[in-house]
Protein backbone atom coordinates (compact mmCIF):
# COMPACT_ATOMS: atom_id res chain seq x y z
CA UNK A 1 0.00 0.00 0.00
CA UNK A 2 3.11 2.28 0.86
CA UNK A 3 4.16 1.75 -2.51
CA UNK A 4 0.78 1.86 -4.15
CA UNK A 5 1.03 5.40 -2.53
CA UNK A 6 4.02 6.35 -3.02
CA UNK A 7 3.90 5.76 -6.77
CA UNK A 8 0.76 7.68 -7.25
CA UNK A 9 2.47 10.52 -5.58
CA UNK A 10 5.28 10.92 -7.80
CA UNK A 11 3.15 10.04 -10.93
CA UNK A 12 0.92 12.89 -9.44
CA UNK A 13 3.90 15.69 -8.95
CA UNK A 14 5.95 14.26 -12.37
CA UNK A 15 2.14 15.50 -13.64
CA UNK A 16 2.21 18.88 -11.94
CA UNK A 17 5.42 19.69 -13.29
CA UNK A 18 5.06 18.79 -16.87
CA UNK A 19 1.66 20.69 -16.81
CA UNK A 20 3.27 23.67 -15.19
CA UNK A 21 5.97 23.90 -18.16
CA UNK A 22 3.91 22.86 -20.98
CA UNK A 23 2.89 24.17 -24.22
CA UNK A 24 3.59 27.85 -24.20
CA UNK A 25 0.94 30.49 -24.62
CA UNK A 26 1.45 33.51 -26.97
CA UNK A 27 2.93 35.43 -24.42
CA UNK A 28 5.46 32.78 -23.22
CA UNK A 29 3.75 31.43 -20.52
CA UNK A 30 5.25 27.90 -19.19
CA UNK A 31 8.48 28.44 -20.17
CA UNK A 32 11.11 27.63 -17.72
CA UNK A 33 13.08 30.61 -16.22
CA UNK A 34 16.36 30.11 -13.89
CA UNK A 35 19.27 31.92 -12.88
CA UNK A 36 22.80 30.11 -13.35
CA UNK A 37 25.21 31.01 -11.87
CA UNK A 38 29.00 30.90 -13.08
CA UNK A 39 32.14 31.14 -11.04
CA UNK A 40 34.95 32.37 -13.22
CA UNK A 41 38.78 32.90 -13.19
CA UNK A 42 38.13 36.71 -14.92
CA UNK A 43 41.14 38.66 -12.73
CA UNK A 44 44.61 38.09 -11.86
CA UNK A 45 47.48 36.02 -13.93
CA UNK A 46 44.90 33.60 -15.78
CA UNK A 47 42.12 35.92 -16.60
CA UNK A 48 42.10 35.19 -20.24
CA UNK A 49 40.65 32.05 -18.83
CA UNK A 50 37.61 33.18 -17.60
CA UNK A 51 37.19 36.63 -20.25
CA UNK A 52 37.19 33.05 -23.07
CA UNK A 53 34.63 31.41 -20.69
CA UNK A 54 32.19 34.31 -19.38
CA UNK A 55 32.17 35.48 -23.17
CA UNK A 56 31.37 32.08 -24.83
CA UNK A 57 28.50 32.29 -21.83
CA UNK A 58 27.06 35.29 -22.65
CA UNK A 59 26.50 34.48 -26.37
CA UNK A 60 25.00 31.12 -25.86
CA UNK A 61 22.92 32.84 -23.03
CA UNK A 62 21.58 36.18 -25.71
CA UNK A 63 20.64 32.60 -28.10
CA UNK A 64 18.88 30.83 -26.22
CA UNK A 65 16.77 34.00 -24.54
CA UNK A 66 16.15 34.69 -28.14
CA UNK A 67 14.57 31.36 -29.16
CA UNK A 68 12.44 31.58 -26.51
CA UNK A 69 11.72 28.27 -25.26
CA UNK A 70 13.77 28.80 -21.79
CA UNK A 71 15.02 31.79 -19.87
CA UNK A 72 17.91 31.84 -18.40
CA UNK A 73 19.63 34.76 -16.27
CA UNK A 74 23.01 34.58 -15.85
CA UNK A 75 24.63 35.72 -12.18
CA UNK A 76 28.33 35.85 -12.79
CA UNK A 77 31.42 36.03 -10.12
CA UNK A 78 35.16 36.28 -9.96
CA UNK A 79 36.81 33.91 -8.13
CA UNK A 80 40.12 34.97 -9.71
CA UNK A 81 41.75 31.27 -9.92
CA UNK A 82 41.84 31.35 -6.21
CA UNK A 83 40.00 28.88 -4.10
CA UNK A 84 38.92 30.66 -0.98
CA UNK A 85 37.04 33.04 -3.58
CA UNK A 86 35.86 30.20 -5.26
CA UNK A 87 34.13 28.57 -2.34
CA UNK A 88 33.16 31.94 -1.53
CA UNK A 89 31.33 33.13 -4.29
CA UNK A 90 29.59 29.09 -4.70
CA UNK A 91 28.49 29.97 -1.27
CA UNK A 92 26.62 33.08 -2.00
CA UNK A 93 25.14 31.34 -5.21
CA UNK A 94 23.56 28.09 -3.68
CA UNK A 95 22.52 30.19 -1.11
CA UNK A 96 20.01 31.96 -3.48
CA UNK A 97 16.66 29.85 -3.75
CA UNK A 98 16.76 31.43 -7.61
CA UNK A 99 20.07 29.55 -8.37
CA UNK A 100 19.36 26.34 -10.02
CA UNK A 101 22.88 25.40 -11.63
CA UNK A 102 26.18 26.76 -11.55
CA UNK A 103 28.50 26.70 -14.54
CA UNK A 104 32.61 26.98 -13.23
CA UNK A 105 34.68 27.60 -11.46
CA UNK A 106 37.63 27.04 -14.06
CA UNK A 107 40.22 25.60 -12.47
CA UNK A 108 40.21 22.14 -11.33
CA UNK A 109 42.28 23.17 -7.90
CA UNK A 110 38.56 25.56 -7.45
CA UNK A 111 36.33 22.55 -8.48
CA UNK A 112 38.01 20.59 -5.42
CA UNK A 113 36.50 22.64 -3.16
CA UNK A 114 33.37 23.82 -4.59
CA UNK A 115 32.45 20.36 -6.72
CA UNK A 116 31.89 18.52 -2.63
CA UNK A 117 30.10 21.32 -1.17
CA UNK A 118 27.69 22.10 -4.45
CA UNK A 119 27.37 18.06 -3.85
CA UNK A 120 26.52 18.18 -0.54
CA UNK A 121 24.37 21.07 -1.39
CA UNK A 122 22.15 19.74 -3.70
CA UNK A 123 23.44 21.99 -6.43
CA UNK A 124 24.15 20.98 -9.67
CA UNK A 125 27.93 22.44 -10.83
CA UNK A 126 29.16 22.12 -13.83
CA UNK A 127 32.77 22.66 -15.45
CA UNK A 128 33.23 23.68 -18.49
CA UNK A 129 37.50 23.65 -18.22
CA UNK A 130 38.14 21.82 -15.32
CA UNK A 131 40.24 18.78 -17.25
CA UNK A 132 41.94 17.02 -14.16
CA UNK A 133 41.13 13.29 -13.20
CA UNK A 134 38.05 12.64 -10.75
CA UNK A 135 36.00 16.25 -11.23
CA UNK A 136 32.60 14.28 -12.18
CA UNK A 137 33.52 11.48 -9.30
CA UNK A 138 33.36 14.01 -6.49
CA UNK A 139 29.79 13.23 -6.73
CA UNK A 140 26.37 13.12 -8.57
CA UNK A 141 25.68 16.55 -8.32
CA UNK A 142 29.09 17.52 -10.38
CA UNK A 143 29.60 17.44 -14.33
CA UNK A 144 31.88 18.54 -16.89
CA UNK A 145 31.97 19.14 -20.55
CA UNK A 146 35.55 19.83 -20.79
CA UNK A 147 38.13 16.81 -22.37
CA UNK A 148 40.14 15.60 -19.38
CA UNK A 149 43.80 15.33 -19.45
CA UNK A 150 43.11 11.30 -19.33
CA UNK A 151 41.93 11.72 -23.24
CA UNK A 152 44.05 15.06 -24.65
CA UNK A 153 47.49 13.89 -22.99
CA UNK A 154 47.72 10.28 -24.10
CA UNK A 155 46.35 11.83 -28.05
CA UNK A 156 49.12 14.26 -28.11
CA UNK A 157 51.86 11.62 -26.94
CA UNK A 158 51.06 9.16 -29.67
CA UNK A 159 51.12 11.81 -32.58
CA UNK A 160 54.39 13.39 -30.81
CA UNK A 161 55.89 9.51 -30.92
CA UNK A 162 54.42 8.59 -34.53
CA UNK A 163 55.53 12.35 -35.98
CA UNK A 164 59.36 12.28 -34.20
CA UNK A 165 59.92 8.50 -33.56
CA UNK A 166 60.30 10.06 -29.93
CA UNK A 167 62.14 7.51 -27.37
CA UNK A 168 63.31 9.96 -24.32
CA UNK A 169 61.47 12.44 -22.49
CA UNK A 170 61.85 15.32 -19.95
CA UNK A 171 59.03 15.92 -17.81
CA UNK A 172 58.04 19.85 -15.96
CA UNK A 173 54.96 20.28 -13.81
CA UNK A 174 53.69 22.28 -11.39
CA UNK A 175 53.63 21.01 -8.50
CA UNK A 176 50.91 23.04 -6.28
CA UNK A 177 48.01 22.93 -8.81
CA UNK A 178 44.98 20.34 -9.09
CA UNK A 179 45.21 20.37 -12.68
CA UNK A 180 49.05 20.39 -13.27
CA UNK A 181 49.63 17.72 -10.99
CA UNK A 182 46.65 15.56 -12.57
CA UNK A 183 48.45 16.47 -15.62
CA UNK A 184 51.59 15.16 -15.26
CA UNK A 185 50.02 11.97 -13.19
CA UNK A 186 48.68 11.14 -16.77
CA UNK A 187 51.99 12.12 -18.62
CA UNK A 188 54.14 9.68 -16.45
CA UNK A 189 51.56 6.85 -17.41
CA UNK A 190 51.04 7.78 -20.52
CA UNK A 191 55.03 7.67 -21.07
CA UNK A 192 55.77 4.69 -19.06
CA UNK A 193 52.92 2.58 -21.08
CA UNK A 194 54.29 3.97 -24.33
CA UNK A 195 57.69 2.53 -23.20
CA UNK A 196 59.63 6.33 -23.43
CA UNK A 197 62.46 6.56 -21.31
CA UNK A 198 61.94 9.34 -18.74
CA UNK A 199 65.47 11.29 -18.51
CA UNK A 200 63.97 13.46 -15.35
CA UNK A 201 60.58 15.21 -13.87
CA UNK A 202 61.16 18.52 -12.63
CA UNK A 203 58.73 20.73 -10.89
CA UNK A 204 57.69 24.55 -10.33
CA UNK A 205 55.12 26.85 -8.53
CA UNK A 206 52.58 29.26 -9.54
CA UNK A 207 54.17 32.71 -10.83
CA UNK A 208 57.60 31.53 -10.93
CA UNK A 209 59.65 33.28 -13.71
CA UNK A 210 62.76 31.93 -13.67
CA UNK A 211 62.85 28.23 -15.19
CA UNK A 212 67.03 28.45 -15.70
CA UNK A 213 68.01 25.07 -13.04
CA UNK A 214 65.32 22.84 -14.33
CA UNK A 215 65.80 24.00 -18.27
CA UNK A 216 69.20 23.47 -17.78
CA UNK A 217 69.00 19.88 -16.64
CA UNK A 218 66.58 19.10 -19.14
CA UNK A 219 68.65 20.44 -21.89
CA UNK A 220 71.94 18.00 -20.77
CA UNK A 221 70.10 15.10 -20.88
CA UNK A 222 69.06 15.96 -24.80
CA UNK A 223 65.14 14.31 -24.69
CA UNK A 224 63.64 13.70 -27.63
CA UNK A 225 60.47 15.67 -26.54
CA UNK A 226 59.57 17.74 -23.26
CA UNK A 227 56.12 16.81 -21.79
CA UNK A 228 54.79 20.30 -19.55
CA UNK A 229 51.91 20.25 -17.12
CA UNK A 230 51.26 23.67 -16.95
CA UNK A 231 48.74 27.03 -16.93
CA UNK A 232 49.26 29.22 -19.58
CA UNK A 233 50.59 32.19 -17.52
CA UNK A 234 54.33 29.71 -16.67
CA UNK A 235 53.48 27.55 -19.79
CA UNK A 236 54.77 30.01 -22.12
CA UNK A 237 57.51 31.50 -20.39
CA UNK A 238 58.69 28.06 -19.99
CA UNK A 239 58.84 27.59 -23.79
CA UNK A 240 59.92 31.21 -24.22
CA UNK A 241 63.03 30.37 -21.85
CA UNK A 242 63.49 26.85 -23.15
CA UNK A 243 63.96 28.20 -27.08
CA UNK A 244 66.10 31.18 -25.59
CA UNK A 245 68.69 28.49 -23.95
CA UNK A 246 68.88 26.45 -27.35
CA UNK A 247 66.18 23.80 -26.33
CA UNK A 248 64.26 23.41 -29.92
CA UNK A 249 62.36 20.03 -29.26
CA UNK A 250 58.56 20.26 -29.25
CA UNK A 251 56.59 20.20 -26.26
CA UNK A 252 53.51 18.43 -25.14
CA UNK A 253 50.99 20.19 -23.51
CA UNK A 254 47.89 19.43 -21.39
CA UNK A 255 44.92 21.89 -21.83
CA UNK A 256 46.00 24.63 -20.08
CA UNK A 257 48.09 25.82 -22.99
CA UNK A 258 45.12 25.27 -25.34
CA UNK A 259 44.72 29.15 -25.28
CA UNK A 260 45.91 31.94 -27.60
CA UNK A 261 47.34 34.05 -24.69
CA UNK A 262 50.52 31.18 -25.25
CA UNK A 263 51.19 32.37 -28.41
CA UNK A 264 50.70 35.97 -27.50
CA UNK A 265 53.48 35.86 -24.50
CA UNK A 266 55.40 33.21 -26.48
CA UNK A 267 55.65 34.73 -30.12
CA UNK A 268 58.10 32.40 -32.03
CA UNK A 269 58.91 30.04 -29.15
CA UNK A 270 55.64 28.79 -28.71
CA UNK A 271 56.51 27.17 -32.42
CA UNK A 272 56.66 23.23 -31.77
CA UNK A 273 53.57 23.30 -28.91
CA UNK A 274 51.37 19.80 -29.19
CA UNK A 275 48.14 20.22 -27.84
CA UNK A 276 44.97 17.72 -27.53
CA UNK A 277 41.64 20.07 -27.81
CA UNK A 278 37.85 19.03 -28.46
CA UNK A 279 37.81 22.41 -30.57
CA UNK A 280 39.03 23.88 -33.80
CA UNK A 281 37.43 26.75 -35.18
CA UNK A 282 38.07 26.09 -38.88
CA UNK A 283 36.26 23.00 -38.96
CA UNK A 284 34.33 22.69 -42.64
CA UNK A 285 30.90 22.88 -40.05
CA UNK A 286 28.01 25.33 -40.05
CA UNK A 287 27.47 25.62 -36.88
CA UNK A 288 31.22 25.88 -36.04
CA UNK A 289 31.24 28.86 -38.53
CA UNK A 290 28.65 30.39 -37.21
CA UNK A 291 29.62 30.62 -33.58
CA UNK A 292 32.78 31.86 -34.83
CA UNK A 293 31.45 34.14 -36.65
CA UNK A 294 29.11 35.63 -34.08
CA UNK A 295 31.84 35.61 -31.63
CA UNK A 296 34.27 37.47 -33.50
CA UNK A 297 31.50 40.35 -34.37
CA UNK A 298 30.62 40.75 -30.90
CA UNK A 299 34.65 40.11 -29.28
CA UNK A 300 36.58 41.27 -31.65
CA UNK A 301 38.34 38.40 -31.64
CA UNK A 302 38.46 34.58 -32.38
CA UNK A 303 36.85 32.18 -30.08
CA UNK A 304 39.35 29.45 -28.10
CA UNK A 305 38.74 25.99 -26.73
CA UNK A 306 37.58 28.25 -23.38
CA UNK A 307 35.04 30.30 -24.91
CA UNK A 308 33.83 26.83 -27.16
CA UNK A 309 33.43 24.85 -24.38
CA UNK A 310 31.20 27.47 -21.84
CA UNK A 311 29.09 28.25 -25.07
CA UNK A 312 27.77 24.42 -25.52
CA UNK A 313 28.12 24.21 -21.85
CA UNK A 314 25.31 26.38 -21.18
CA UNK A 315 23.47 24.88 -24.51
CA UNK A 316 23.50 21.86 -22.61
CA UNK A 317 22.03 23.15 -19.29
CA UNK A 318 19.11 24.92 -21.25
CA UNK A 319 18.75 21.64 -22.90
CA UNK A 320 18.23 20.16 -19.14
CA UNK A 321 16.04 22.96 -18.05
CA UNK A 322 13.95 21.98 -20.90
CA UNK A 323 13.49 18.29 -20.50
CA UNK A 324 13.25 18.95 -16.92
CA UNK A 325 10.07 21.04 -17.27
CA UNK A 326 10.96 23.26 -14.37
CA UNK A 327 13.92 24.99 -12.60
CA UNK A 328 14.03 22.67 -9.66
CA UNK A 329 17.33 21.81 -8.60
CA UNK A 330 17.40 18.27 -8.51
CA UNK A 331 15.14 17.76 -11.70
CA UNK A 332 17.93 19.97 -13.53
CA UNK A 333 20.31 17.59 -12.22
CA UNK A 334 18.42 14.17 -13.21
CA UNK A 335 18.05 16.02 -15.98
CA UNK A 336 21.26 16.73 -17.31
CA UNK A 337 22.66 13.49 -16.33
CA UNK A 338 20.77 11.95 -18.93
CA UNK A 339 22.23 13.97 -21.77
CA UNK A 340 23.24 12.09 -24.62
CA UNK A 341 24.09 12.66 -28.23
CA UNK A 342 23.84 16.40 -28.01
CA UNK A 343 25.19 18.01 -30.98
CA UNK A 344 27.19 21.17 -30.38
CA UNK A 345 30.37 22.98 -32.13
CA UNK A 346 32.19 20.39 -30.25
CA UNK A 347 30.91 17.38 -32.08
CA UNK A 348 28.72 15.24 -30.38
CA UNK A 349 28.52 14.89 -26.52
CA UNK A 350 27.38 12.70 -24.27
CA UNK A 351 27.69 11.91 -20.25
CA UNK A 352 29.00 8.72 -19.08
CA UNK A 353 27.51 6.97 -15.78
CA UNK A 354 30.31 8.98 -13.59
CA UNK A 355 28.76 12.35 -15.59
CA UNK A 356 32.34 12.34 -17.48
CA UNK A 357 33.17 13.20 -20.96
CA UNK A 358 32.58 11.12 -23.70
CA UNK A 359 34.78 13.01 -26.67
CA UNK A 360 37.49 12.53 -29.22
CA UNK A 361 39.98 15.25 -29.22
CA UNK A 362 41.99 16.42 -32.24
CA UNK A 363 45.46 17.12 -32.03
CA UNK A 364 47.01 20.63 -33.07
CA UNK A 365 50.58 21.52 -33.27
CA UNK A 366 51.66 25.42 -33.50
CA UNK A 367 53.48 26.18 -36.22
CA UNK A 368 54.64 29.42 -37.61
CA UNK A 369 52.08 31.25 -34.46
CA UNK A 370 48.60 29.75 -35.28
CA UNK A 371 47.62 26.74 -33.66
CA UNK A 372 46.82 23.68 -36.87
CA UNK A 373 45.83 20.11 -36.55
CA UNK A 374 48.91 17.96 -36.53
CA UNK A 375 48.29 15.75 -39.58
C1 LIG B 1 41.97 22.83 -15.07
C2 LIG B 1 42.31 23.26 -16.44
C3 LIG B 1 42.78 24.61 -16.69
C4 LIG B 1 43.64 24.68 -17.90
C5 LIG B 1 41.57 25.46 -16.79
C6 LIG B 1 41.73 26.79 -17.38
O1 LIG B 1 42.12 22.49 -17.36
O2 LIG B 1 42.27 23.51 -14.09
O3 LIG B 1 41.40 21.75 -14.97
Amino acid sequence: AQFTALSSLVLLSACGGAQSSGEKDANGAGKVTADIGVISYISGPGAAYGEAITNGLKLANEEINKKGEVEINLVIEDSAGKQDQALTAAQKLMNSKNVTAIIGPTLSTEMNVVGPEADLNGVPIMGTSTTAEGIPQIGEYVFRNSLPEALAIPASIDKAIEKYDAKKVAILYGNDDVFTKSGFDTMKKAAEEKGLEILTIETFQKGQSDYNAQLTKIKSLKPDLILASALYNEGAVIMDQARKMGIDVPFVGGNGFNSPEVIKIAGDAANGLIVATPWYGDKDDQKVQDFVKKYEEKYGKKPDQFAAQAYDALYILAEALKNAGDADRDAVRDALAETKDFQGILGSFSFDKDGDVVMEPTVLVIDEGKFTVFE
